[in-house]
């Protein structure tokens, strides 16, 4: 089902005029409204008449990360406290949390956008959504709250973790749509299978994963562990939370609610925008949000856009699966690399779990990356001639894929931490 066909099959002249109308409201109400952005815009001597049309886009300054942290808490918001309903954050890894707040409205558009991305995935009204991704600052559990009741079905809103509570519930409620992070949803596999219980005894059907990346293989690994549909669902916090990008069920990359949210992809280097349908850093205007707008949001994320014609019959533009993002790469030996190419090594030999942790130390001037693996309990043998064989298999796999040599040290199943939200994979000890 299309949730609001107008606009998901609008033609490219329609999208244009409204991303345009948009875009020029929003530009003005933010250079009144907010110093920060004022100042900025000043800076590169842009009025709001300059901008006229969705072309104009790139005359506009970025926004970054730190300018949210800069303007901590609540610098970034645009309309009065007394407007704001309700504020997330989040985490990071350093200082601050960045806050993001929503008026009436912005919860409402927040809602409309999840639900598109529901139908997307496959999602009707008798579903049964168990969402497990975290409630609470976290936009994840409370975005896909509001969506799936905006959709009409029924929401277990479980939260994060308490995985043993998870299968009961999903066995004694009929849950058909599981909502929870891809690495979750490994974990919950491999729960289920200590339990004895198959995934043929359970109702699930669909998966709307997301918050961190996922390969392809992944995919595949969970589809066929839980005998569902995985889908991908895209967005962060700074933008609206989930429910900016969603696939839909022909799995070919996710549809951008570009009514809401315009994309752009830059080169991050010379931040110039790339080639139509080239690799780059994906950059975000909000052109509807009223509590915190924001222009030109630098995502981080690597991506490319698609406008081939989708096959659900959908218009809306959209992206491939995000694989790395622009500080997850790491530069190891002078060598780009991104811990999912590790994934997608792992997952396509039949001994080893998708599991791993890879950590970098430096010795001397040399970077040395030790890379935990684990291996399925099968193949988990005394013999220390067959273990060795597969860690040297796994050893030049790796090596072939990267470029660069790694030590693996192959570990039982269960030893690497699983957690309920996003995944940890990387433990970078260099002081660079
Ligand atoms: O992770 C929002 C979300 C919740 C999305 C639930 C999907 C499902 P943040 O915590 O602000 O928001 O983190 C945003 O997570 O810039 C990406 O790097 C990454 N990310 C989110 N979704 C995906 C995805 C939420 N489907 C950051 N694939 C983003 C790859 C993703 N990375």
């Amino acid at each position: 089902m299309i949730w609001n066909e107008k606009i998901e099959c609008a033609s490219r002249d329609e999208m244009d005029a409204i991303q345009s109308e948009r875009l020029i409201q929003t530009v003005k109400r933010i250079y009144h409204s907010n110093e920060s952005y004022r100042k900025k815009m000043q800076e590169k001597g842009l009025v709001p008449g300059d901008i006229n049309s969705i072309r104009d886009i790139s005359k506009l300054p970025f926004t970054i990360k730190s300018d949210l942290r800069d303007n901590y808490p609540f610098g970034m918001f645009t309309t009065p406290m007394s407007e704001i309903v309700r504020v997330h954050a989040s985490s990071g890894t350093t200082g601050k949390p960045t806050v993001v707040g929503y008026t009436r409205n912005d919860l409402q558009m927040w809602a409309e956008v999840v639900t598109r991305s529901l139908a997307m995935a496959g999602v009707h009204k008798n579903d049964i959504v168990q969402v497990a991704y975290g409630y609470g600052l976290f936009t994840g559990g409370l975005g896909l709250h509001y969506g799936t009741e905006n959709l009409g079905a029924t929401v277990i809103p479980i939260s994060g973790g308490n995985t043993d509570k998870q299968i009961l519930l999903m066995q004694d409620f009929g849950t058909s749509v599981i909502a929870c992070t891809p690495s979750y949803a490994l974990y919950l596999a491999e729960v289920m299978k200590e339990m004895g219980i198959t995934p043929e005894s359970l109702n699930l059907r669909i998966g709307i994963f997301g918050a961190e990346p996922w390969s392809e293989n992944m995919r595949k690994e969970i589809e066929t562990k839980l005998k569902i549909k995985a889908i991908d669902i895209y967005g962060l916090s700074e933008v609206i939370g989930p429910g900016v990008s969603c696939e839909c069920e022909y799995q070919c990359g996710m549809h951008v609610m570009e009514d809401h949210f315009i994309p752009e992809i830059i080169n991050p280097e010379t931040l110039e925008p790339v080639e139509h349908g080239e690799m780059g850093e994906l950059v975000f205007s909000t052109v509807t949000k009223e509590g915190m707008p924001i222009l030109r949001y630098r995502t981080r994320d690597l991506t490319r856009l698609i406008y081939d014609k989708c096959e659900c019959g959908r218009t809306l533009v959209r992206m491939e699966k995000c694989l790395g993002r622009t500080d997850d790469m790491l530069i190891i030996r002078g060598v780009n690399v991104f811990p999912s190419q590790i994934e997608t090594v792992l997952l396509e030999m039949s001994e080893t779990e998708p599991h791993y942790l890879l950590i970098i130390d430096r010795e001397e001037t040399l970077d040395v990356v030790n890379l935990m693996v684990e291996v399925q309990e099968q193949f988990f043998s005394d013999e220390i001639k067959q273990l060795e064989t597969l860690r040297k298999k796994i050893t030049d796999r790796i090596q072939s894929t990267l470029g660069i040599s790694i030590r693996v040290k192959l570990v039982e199943p269960k030893t690497i931490e699983r957690t309920a939200g996003k995944a940890k994979r990387v433990i970078d000890n260099r002081k660079i």
